[in-house]
C-alpha cells in the first residue's frame, strides 16, 4: 500500500461525522464499526526477536499460497487470487515465480448486506497457473476466541517503543512474508476503512497478557494477507487482512499492545468468491493465456465452454454454489457484544494496511 499512515486530527473528525450521517447506517442492525482510513501493511510478532516465522510451520496452513505483490495476496485456486481492494493488481510472486494478472479480471466484491463495495477484490493470474492446491474457504464466521494464523508481507519488527502507558515496536523499513498467531476478538463488524466502502469483518487484538504462541499484529503491506483457521483437521481461509486500528495519538508506523487487526470475513463473501473462481477459463470472457483469443470456440486451446483452461491442464476448484447468505445473516448478530466492547473500550482510528 502507499500513502500516509495517519491523518490530521480535523480530518479524522470530519470523516467520523460523515460516517455517522451516512444512510448506510440502516444496515446497522448489524454491528457497525466506524473506522477511519489511511493506508498502512507485515505481520509483527511479539515473540523472540521478531524475525521468525518466515517459512511454513510444521502444521502448514497453506503458507505457499500467500503471495507477494507490494502488499499481499492469497492464491485461491483456478488462477484466482484474493486481496484487499486497495491493493493493486500487480505481478504476483508465488513459489518464487512471477505471475502476471489477466487484464480485465479484477473484480471488486460487494458487502453482502448492502449495495456497497467492500475492501476486497479478486483478480486472475495468466495461465499456466502456479502448481498450488486450492484454498478452502470458511463457510461460517469465526467465533470469538478462535485461535487463528495471520500471514502477510508487512514490515519487520523494529526498535521497542513505549508510548503513554503501553509498549510496542516501531516498524522496520524492511518487509518479509511472515506468519503469526492471535485470537478472534470480535465478529460481525462492519468497517469503513475507505471512502464509500463497508467491509464485513472480524478482529484480533495484540494482547500483552493473554498471548498466543506467536502473538501477532499487522502493519503496512499486510493488506491482502490471509487469516487461516483450522476446522477439524483442515485449514481454511477465514479472513483477508485490510486494516488496523490504533489509538488516536499513536505515532505512525508503530504497533502497540492493544492494537486491533481487521480482516474481511471470508464466509460473508464466499458465494461471491465462488461465483467467479468456479467459472471455467473457456467461458469467463477473459484471455487467460495471453494469446489474444478468448474462450470457446475462439481460443483453439478450448475443447468446450466447460474446459477449465485455455492452454494448460485442468485445475480443479473445490467449493459449492452461492447459497450461504441466509445462514450468514443470523451469525452477524452475534458480533454485537464483541463490537460494543471494542467501541467502548478503545478510542480507535482504523488504518488500512
Ligand atoms: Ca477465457
Ligand atoms: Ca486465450
Amino acid at each position: 500500500m502507499s500513502g500516509t499512515t495517519s491523518k490530521p486530527e480535523g480530518c479524522r473528525r470530519n470523516r467520523t461525522a460523515r460516517t455517522l450521517r451516512a444512510p448506510l447506517l440502516v444496515l446497522a442492525a448489524l454491528a457497525v464499526l466506524l473506522a477511519l482510513a489511511a493506508p498502512a501493511g507485515a505481520v509483527i510478532i511479539a515473540t523472540g526477536d521478531g524475525t521468525g516465522n518466515t517459512t511454513a510451520p510444521e502444521d502448514d496452513f497453506g503458507f505457499a499460497n500467500v503471495g507477494k505483490v507490494r502488499e499481499t495476496v492469497v492464491y485461491l485456486g483456478n488462477g484466482w487470487v484474493i486481496t484487499a481492494n486497495h491493493v493493486g493488481s500487480r505481478d504476483v510472486e508465488l513459489l518464487g515465480e512471477i505471475y502476471t494478472p489477466v487484464p480485465g479480471s479484477r473484480t471488486r466484491l460487494r458487502n453482502p448486506e448492502a449495495r456497497v463495495s467492500a475492501d476486497l477484490a479478486l483478480f486472475r493470474l495468466r495461465e499456466p497457473h502456479p502448481p498450488l492446491p486450492p484454498v478452502r474457504l470458511r463457510e461460517t464466521p469465526p467465533r470469538i476466541g478462535d485461535e487463528v494464523i495471520l500471514v502477510g508481507r508487512g514490515p519487520d519488527r523494529g526498535d521497542p517503543l513505549e508510548f503513554e502507558d503501553r509498549s510496542g515496536w516501531h516498524w522496520a523499513d524492511t518487509t518479509r512474508l511472515r506468519w503469526g498467531t492471535n485470537r478472534v476478538h470480535a465478529i460481525g463488524l462492519e468497517v469503513q476503512a475507505g471512502v464509500g466502502d463497508w467491509t464485513r469483518a472480524f478482529s484480533t487484538r495484540l494482547s500483552e497478557t493473554a498471548q498466543t504462541p506467536h502473538e501477532a499484529a499487522v502493519g503496512l503491506g499486510d493488506s491482502g494477507g490471509g487469516v487461516f483457521l483450522k476446522n477439524g483437521d483442515r485449514w481454511e481461509l477465514a479472513g483477508v487482512l485490510f486494516a488496523t486500528q490504533t489509538s488516536e495519538r499513536q505515532p505512525p508506523r508503530t504497533t502497540l499492545y492493544g492494537n486491533i487487526t481487521l480482516a474481511a470475513d471470508v464466509a460473508a463473501y464466499r458465494a461471491q468468491i465462488l461465483s467467479h473462481v468456479s467459472v471455467p477459463s473457456c467461458s469467463n470472457g477473459l484471455d487467460d493465456d495471453g494469446d489474444g483469443l478468448r474462450d470457446h470456440p475462439e481460443d483453439d486451446g478450448c475443447t468446450s465452454p466447460e474446459d477449465r483452461t485455455e492452454a494448460s491442464p485442468l485445475v480443479t476448484v473445490t467449493g459449492d454454489g452461492p447459497e450461504e447468505e441466509a445462514r450468514l445473516w443470523t451469525v452477524v448478530a452475534l458480533g454485537f457484544g464483541g463490537l460494543l466492547a471494542l467501541v467502548v473500550g478503545l478510542a480507535l482510528a482504523a488504518r488500512r494496511i
